[in-house]
């Protein structure tokens, strides 16, 4: 593995094959959008590594990679509750409606984002009050690896709702609705919103 080290203290173990994946782009990263990177998101350089989780490889203001082992090296969260290895898990949020809000209108637009680095999301779905899932429309994603929005026009009726998501890749994985918290290695379950009509 890689041990990239940051002036900060923090260490990060990323797998060497996922580096040097042809099809995966790693980045040593020194700008963003057009721009060098702000100081906040690791300037002057930061890694990047499509498919795994910041805690294991997106290691800001870069002093020092060391080729090692993950028997001889560990990054800074293993030895605080958190996995060696940190695949990012297909996810899926709704963004609006907010939480507890108020909506109106005779269609109401619930949206929000969905992604699944490095496989791409299949498709995703919109529950309402326990109905029928219903299939989101997707917009096109930059690519496998970016976050991807979607939609759903939903005919609204007056009172409280609970609007819930799930998306599913293309490996062909669907969301567990089974919930974890973030540690070890990533939150699950199905984001859901309560508003008012
Ligand atoms: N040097 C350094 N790099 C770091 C961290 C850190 O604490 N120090 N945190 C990591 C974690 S856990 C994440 S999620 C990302 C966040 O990157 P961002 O601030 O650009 O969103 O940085 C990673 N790189
Ligand atoms: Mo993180």
């Amino acid at each position: 593995m890689v041990l990239s080290s940051g002036p900060d203290g923090f260490t990060a173990g990323t797998p060497l094959e996922t580096l040097t994946d042809p099809d995966r782009y790693a980045l040593l990263a020194v700008g963003m959008n057009g721009e060098p990177l702000p100081a906040e998101h690791g300037f002057p350089a930061r890694l990047i590594v499509p498919g795994l989780y910041g805690y294991v490889s997106a290691t800001k203001w870069v002093t020092r990679l060391e080729v090692t082992r993950f028997a001889d090296a560990e990054g800074y969260w293993t030895p605080r509750g958190w996995s060696e290895l940190g695949p990012i898990k297909t996810a899926s949020r709704i963004d609006t409606p907010r939480s507890g809000a108020n909506a109106s209108g005779d269609t109401i637009a619930i949206a929000g984002v969905a992604w699944a680095q490095h496989t791409g999301i299949d498709r995703v779905e919109v529950q309402v009050d326990g109905g029928e899932w219903q299939q989101a429309t997707l917009a096109s994603a930059i690519s496998d690896d970016t976050w991807v929005q979607w939609t759903l026009a939903w005919p609204s009726s007056p009172g409280r709702h609970t609007a819930r998501v799930r998306a599913t890749d293309r490996s062909g994985y669907t969301q567990t609705a089974a919930t974890a918290p973030p540690a070890p290695n990533g939150a699950t379950g199905w984001d859901s919103v309560e508003f008012t009509v």
